[in-house]
């Protein structure tokens, strides 16, 4: 069991202005309308409805957050969340790139990714969603380019791989990576960038998604191992 697993509803947010003052990482998904965002997150999460996906492009309109930690809170929904037992967000971006969007409304979204993903503190890492049978479009590359000089992380996961052969698929991965190795630093060091395949049909690159993803969250086993020893060491009667 994944502590992704834990995810509940957080929040949903519609301006920079609202977004959670929690000071705990957040990982953002982030990708073109239709990529794949919402279906990931699910998968990931083991939940059906966490993130709403869907046929009709365009579907993710706001900003989603989730929560992962006080597992044991989110088990009795009534209650309230305790906010500080929150150990992580994941956010659902608004796809972008769908072409039926009004241009004041595409405005508006690429306003606000494009500000989220440069100025968010709390933003660990981001996660790109890309479909393994497109190559980064304009829009992608601006998104990397908006992110490059913050020196965070990527993690690119390539979706749909179920939709290509083997041999393309491992063109489509080499590609990105090729591509992700393209941005340096001032000091001409790569970025910590990184890709895999990914099907959420198959499942095939969910192990590797959701290690890759609880590392840049700062949720570890390693980590776990050491907070579930402490807290067994701990008398109960202390709080
Ligand atoms: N074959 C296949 N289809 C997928 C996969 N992942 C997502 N899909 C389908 O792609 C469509 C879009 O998926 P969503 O998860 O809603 O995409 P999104 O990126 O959240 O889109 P927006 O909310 O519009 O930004 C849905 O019909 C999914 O079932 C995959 O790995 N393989
Ligand atoms: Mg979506």
């Amino acid at each position: 069991m994944s502590l992704l697993w834990q995810a509940r509803f957080f929040t949903t947010v519609n301006h920079l202005r609202d977004l959670p003052t929690l000071q705990v990482p957040e990982i953002a998904f982030a990708g073109r309308s239709n990529a794949g965002k919402s279906t990931a997150i699910n998968l990931l999460c083991n939940q059906k409805k966490l993130a709403f996906a869907s046929k009709t492009p365009g579907r993710t309109q706001h900003i989603n957050y989730f929560s992962i930690g006080g597992a044991h809170v989110a088990q009795h929904r009534k209650d309230e969340t305790k906010i500080d037992e929150i150990r992580a967000l994941l956010v659902d971006l608004p796809g972008y790139g769908y072409a039926e969007v009004s241009g004041s409304a595409k405005l508006h979204w690429q306003q606000l990714l494009g500000d989220y993903v440069r100025r968010r503190q709390q933003l660990a890492a981001l996660v790109l969603i890309v479909d393994s049978r497109r190559p980064f479009t304009e829009l992608d590359v601006q998104m990397v380019e908006w992110f490059a000089p913050t020196g965070k992380p990527i993690h690119c996961i390539l979706s749909k791989s179920d939709k290509l052969n083997r041999n393309d698929a491992t063109n489509a991965l080499r590609q990105a990576r090729t591509f992700l190795a393209s941005y340096v630093d001032e000091n001409n060091q790569t970025l910590p960038f990184t890709a895999q395949l990914f099907s959420a049909l198959n499942r095939s690159g969910l192990e590797e998604a959701n290690d890759r993803i609880l590392e840049l969250a700062g949720l570890t086993t390693a980590a776990d191992d050491e907070t579930d020893a402490e807290s067994a060491a701990k008398p109960d009667s202390e709080e």
